[in-house]
């Protein structure tokens, strides 16, 4: 099988780069190792940067967004036993929207498929080949039998897991990687969100986070051991420990059922570059944040956006500057991303080792700045809705 642009993951990377390519008439085949049923029920996200939600409008796929989205005009930081409100909109002049993950994936996927597009699921990529060569290749298998895709350019949009980061031979890349010494146990729960705006709390007991997905479902973080195990976090001590940890909110939460429990890792992660011949990597497959920034996939989406603008140049007028510019283009919001993601972390969370308290009142005294300076708050409100050049 041949195609032009070969896309290795139908995430929002994946899903994304194909739209936008198709509307210039580029042709691509996306190749997906999962079910359509699994990736539009994996729940992750929910921040989308104004810029994300403006790329999705302009191009046709944010119908549904606006209408079941929730405008944010602003963000709550939980500290001193209070509230503090950082108002974004009033600071910046932009908003953010709340609207799941699998909701963009689910809106993508359907566009894509009515419009004719070729998503293969349940095809998993083993290997990327002669991606040094014109016609690098994606060995993939399906049903048990391996099938070679042939394209012009392959996009690695296959998550922080995926296949197409390792196919780069050793010594091409340099990789710049951060731990966390605690990790997000993360719920989703059917009742209504506890208060209008999503909530980051700065507590002794550790971090948590009340956010949202519709007037009627709450998503929820608290911050928890890297190797915590499910078994010992039963529902009932879940909301226990949420409303410890979130009650300088002002907002008693409902405790209501939990229809999704899962344990997500804390890493920073950088590869330079983020291409290696005809290969480009995007999104996860090329950077992590931690989510306490809500930049993950806003960032996967800006990558693919300065991708499909190098790939339709060079379709249509024969450009390479663009595709050799693509990494350096990329990585400097990469990095800015992966700042404001480390210090939002790093203001946050309890550290492990803090028995004297040093770290928490370096953060607390961090936190009383960023809400009474104009200009520290500024600060925060212009990542956290997301700059538009950087
Ligand atoms: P994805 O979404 O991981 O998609 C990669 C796809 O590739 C498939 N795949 C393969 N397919 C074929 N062959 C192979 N060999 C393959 N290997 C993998 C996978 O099945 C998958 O479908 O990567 P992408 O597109 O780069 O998107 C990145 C985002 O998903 C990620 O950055 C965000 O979810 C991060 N994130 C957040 N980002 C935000 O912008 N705002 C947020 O509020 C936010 N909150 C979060 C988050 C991530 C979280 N978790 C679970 C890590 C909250 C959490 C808890
Ligand atoms: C979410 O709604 O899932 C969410 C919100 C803010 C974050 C991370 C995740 O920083």
């Amino acid at each position: 099988m041949r195609t032009q642009v070969a896309i290795v993951g139908a995430g929002p990377a994946g899903l994304v780069l194909a739209h936008l390519l198709a509307r210039q008439g580029i042709e691509s085949v996306v190749l997906e190792s999962r079910s359509r049923a699994y990736v539009e029920a994996r729940v992750r996200a929910g921040v989308l940067e104004q810029g994300t939600v403006d790329l999705l409008c302009s191009t046709g796929v944010g119908e549904r967004l606006m209408r079941e989205g929730l405008v944010h005009h602003g963000i709550n930081l939980l500290f001193d036993g209070a509230a503090h409100r950082i108002p974004l909109t009033e600071l910046t002049g932009r908003v953010i929207m709340v609207y799941g993950q699998q909701e963009v994936v689910k809106d993508l996927i359907r566009a894509r498929l009515e419009a004719g597009g070729q998503i293969i699921f349940e095809a998993e990529a083993v290997a990327i080949e002669e991606m040094t060569s014109e016609r690098p290749r994606v060995r993939y298998r399906q049903n048990g039998v391996e099938a070679v895709l042939e394209a012009d350019f392959v996009a690695g949009c296959d998550g922080f897991w995926g296949v197409c980061r390792p196919s780069i031979p050793v010594g091409v890349l340099t990789v710049y990687d951060k731990q966390y010494p605690f990790a997000w146990l993360g719920i989703l729960a059917q009742t209504p969100p506890a208060g209008p705006e999503v909530m980051y709390a700065h507590n002794e007991r550790g971090f948590a986070l009340h956010s949202m997905r519709s007037p009627q479902i709450s998503r929820l973080y608290l911050q928890c051991e890297p190797d915590e195990s499910l078994d010992a976090w039963p529902d009932d001590r879940i909301w226990e420990e949420l409303g410890l940890r979130l009650a300088s909110g002002g907002h008693p939460l409902t405790p209501g059922p939990i229809l999704e429990k899962g344990v997500t890792a804390m890493r920073s992660y950088v590869v330079e570059p983020m291409q290696h011949g005809r290969l480009f990597l995007a999104g996860d497959a090329a950077h992590i944040v931690p989510p306490t920034g809500a930049k993950g996939m806003n960032l996967a989406i800006a990558d693919v956006k300065v991708l499909a603008e190098a790939m339709i140049g060079w379709y249509q007028a024969g450009r390479t500057d663009l595709l050799d510019g693509y990494s350096e283009a990329c990585l400097r919001r990469v990095w800015r991303a992966e700042h404001f993601s480390w210090w939002m972390t790093s203001m946050l969370h309890r550290f492990p080792g803090d028995d004297a308290g040093f770290d928490q009142r370096i953060q607390l005294s961090q936190l009383r700045y960023v809400v009474s300076s104009h200009a520290a708050a500024t600060s925060l409100a212009e990542n956290y809705v997301g700059l538009e050049s950087v």
